[in-house]
């Protein structure tokens, strides 16, 4: 990661490639949260970070990420913040007076969605829709040539109209592996900055405040004209085009499309949009205006503008058609006879594959499928078993599974789940699961339960989701008075995204008791127990159920994993 051979290629995760990219870039400061698909950037940080002279920190949550970095660039540093798609949320309330302010050292954040859930339990999020909520300018790459590529470029952007730039990646974005080429690693003497006052620019209070989402939409109109000349929205014209079809796309849809003219040999117009937001509106204008000729050819004048225009173009995207409503928006003025074809053929549930781009490509422009290309297509579709994941051998969760099996009636309980290993209590054999959302949310829904019903309820929630977002839940029972039992499961790390460190793990030595919280709340019915002790679990569990406050048992042993 650290090899300083300008021109070299190596070979890169997409995730590893912006930290490459950030580190061409001069990056000082990063924050983050763990979160699968983005957590090999926080993983590649946490280990070369210091070597690289960068600063870095696994925050406790992406509030706190965002807002460690709106400090740091606040006083001059190169920041970047990573998460995944739902992390994005937790730090909305932050992100959107920071697009206001705008950013004083340049500051890229990096969110990574999960389409079809593959590493996501709670919804499949597209989170394009809050560049336009929070007017964030977005770049979508598509490799990790260009995952390394668009970091730099965002810097640059950021650096030159002074506001915060995301970069969006999906899972196989994220995920893929391919060479890169590499350039100078930008080295920094020192990264300390200097927080000079500056209110008028860091301080959102009205009537400021609505000065400064003028001066925003005027930097985003400056972006969009620099968006239009962008390299990274790119027409790529196929000789013999079959004339009036033409395809958009971006992110990974392009790679698919790409691998399906191949299949397909057909030669279609393709506009690749690297940005998302602000899109380049007149290029798009241009292409759907105007067939695009073969390389080298000449505008035929002889012919009714009409007849050069595009008749169709297929829009590829992943998720909601956002790309589709602009670009019917643009036709209403550029090409109102155009024939916009896009969730029409390609679903807005799930991650796009290279099969559905193939088939809908192949219908779009009525091109018959060769043998060999069905033959891949009845393939691919062939059904592999399904399995549920399992806890590990040895997993202490197994333990508390028992001990509640043994301690009451499971039709007779409700049980809350929460974010992490735990999820697997839903599934068989153990199915003690009857809500979960998003993390912290176990502590919130059962205290709303508690107060509807007169049922028991015991919920689970994980030390790092506990210090991630469920601290001001239990505060909530507590002040509000409901009386759920609480069962923290610490096994000392953040399992599931990758054994990051969290502020209650052994091993750090500034690290926070989670029964000092749990006590400095006011919680009194408190117990810490080893699940393997099932004796006096089980005697816990019968006797807090019972309590008419708020009842927590800390569940203590190491993950198996980090044992071993
Ligand atoms: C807002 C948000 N950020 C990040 C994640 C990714 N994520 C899934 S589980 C998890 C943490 C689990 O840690 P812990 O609660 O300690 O449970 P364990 O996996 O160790 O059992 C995280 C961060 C998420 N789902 N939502």
């Amino acid at each position: 990661m650290l090899l300083n051979k300008p021109g070299k290629k190596i070979i890169l995760l997409g995730n590893e490639a912006i930290v490459r990219g950030a580190l061409e870039a001069g990056v000082q400061f990063v924050s983050t949260y763990p979160g699968t698909p983005a957590s090999d950037i926080g993983d590649t940080f946490f280990r070369i970070g210091k070597s690289a002279g960068v600063y870095f920190e696994y925050s406790t949550n992406e509030k706190v990420a965002l807002e460690a970095g709106v400090g740091a660039s606040f006083s001059g540093l190169k920041t970047l913040v990573a998460m995944k798609d739902f992390g994005l949320n937790v730090c909305l309330d932050a992100l959107g007076p920071f697009v206001y302010t705008g950013s004083k050292g340049p500051t890229v954040i990096i969110v990574a969605d999960d389409p079809s859930c593959h590493s996501s339990a709670q919804w499949e999020e597209g989170t394009r829709a809050i560049s336009y909520l929070t007017h964030i300018p977005t770049l979508e790459p598509a490799d990790p040539q260009e995952c390394k590529e668009f970091t730099k470029l965002a810097f640059q952007i950021s650096e030159r109209f002074k506001i915060p730039v995301m970069i969006r990646t999906t899972t196989r974005v994220a995920h893929q592996r391919a060479p890169v080429r590499i350039s100078n690693i930008e080295y920094r003497i020192s990264n300390k900055g200097r927080f000079v006052k500056d209110p008028r620019r860091f301080v959102t209070l009205p009537p400021r405040v609505m000065e400064m989402k003028k001066e925003l939409l005027e930097k985003i109109e400056k972006i969009q004209t620099f968006s239009e000349h962008s390299k990274i929205n790119q027409i790529n014209r196929f000789p013999k085009s079959i004339s009036g079809t033409g395809i958009i796309t971006s992110g990974i849809g392009y790679l698919y499309v790409k691998e399906a003219l191949k299949d397909l040999n057909l030669n279609l117009p393709v506009l690749k949009l690297g940005f998302f937001y602000p899109l380049p509106e007149k290029k798009i204008k241009d292409f759907i205006s105007r067939a695009p000729r073969q390389r080298g050819e000449a505008r035929d004048e002889s012919k009714a503008l009409s007849d050069q225009k595009l008749k169709k173009v297929l829009i590829v995207e992943e998720l909601e058609p956002y790309l589709e409503k602009e670009v019917e928006r643009l036709a209403k003025e550029a090409n109102c006879k155009l024939k916009i074809t896009g969730k029409e053929l390609i679903s807005e549930v799930g991650e796009l594959k290279p099969e559905i781009i193939t088939l809908a490509i192949a219908k779009f422009a009525n091109c018959k499928l060769k043998i060999e290309n069905s033959l891949k297509i009845r393939n691919w579709k062939l059904k592999i078993p399904k399995r549920f994941p399992q806890l590990c051998p040895g997993c202490p969760y197994w333990f508390v599974f028992s001990a509640i099996k043994k301690a009451v009636d499971p039709e007779k309980v409700v049980f809350g789940g929460d974010i992490g290993c735990y999820m697997l209590f839903g599934l068989p054999p153990l199915k003690i699961q009857d809500f979960l959302s998003c993390m912290g949310s176990s502590l919130g829904i059962a205290h709303g339960v508690k107060k509807a019903t007169d049922q028991k309820l015991i919920t689970f929630i994980g030390d790092g989701t506990f210090f991630h977002a469920g601290i001001p839940a239990l505060i909530n029972t507590i002040y509000n008075k409901s009386n759920p039992l609480i069962i923290i499961l610490d096994n000392g790390t953040t399992a599931m995204t990758g054994h990051q460190p969290h502020p209650g793990a052994p091993a750090t030595p500034n690290g926070i008791r989670i029964e000092n919280v749990v006590k400095g709340c006011g919680v009194k019915n408190l117990r810490v127990i080893d699940p393997i002790n099932q004796k006096e679990f089980v005697a816990a569990v019968k006797e807090f159920l019972n309590k008419k406050e708020v009842s927590v048992i800390i569940a203590r042993r190491p993950c198996v994993q980090i044992k071993r």
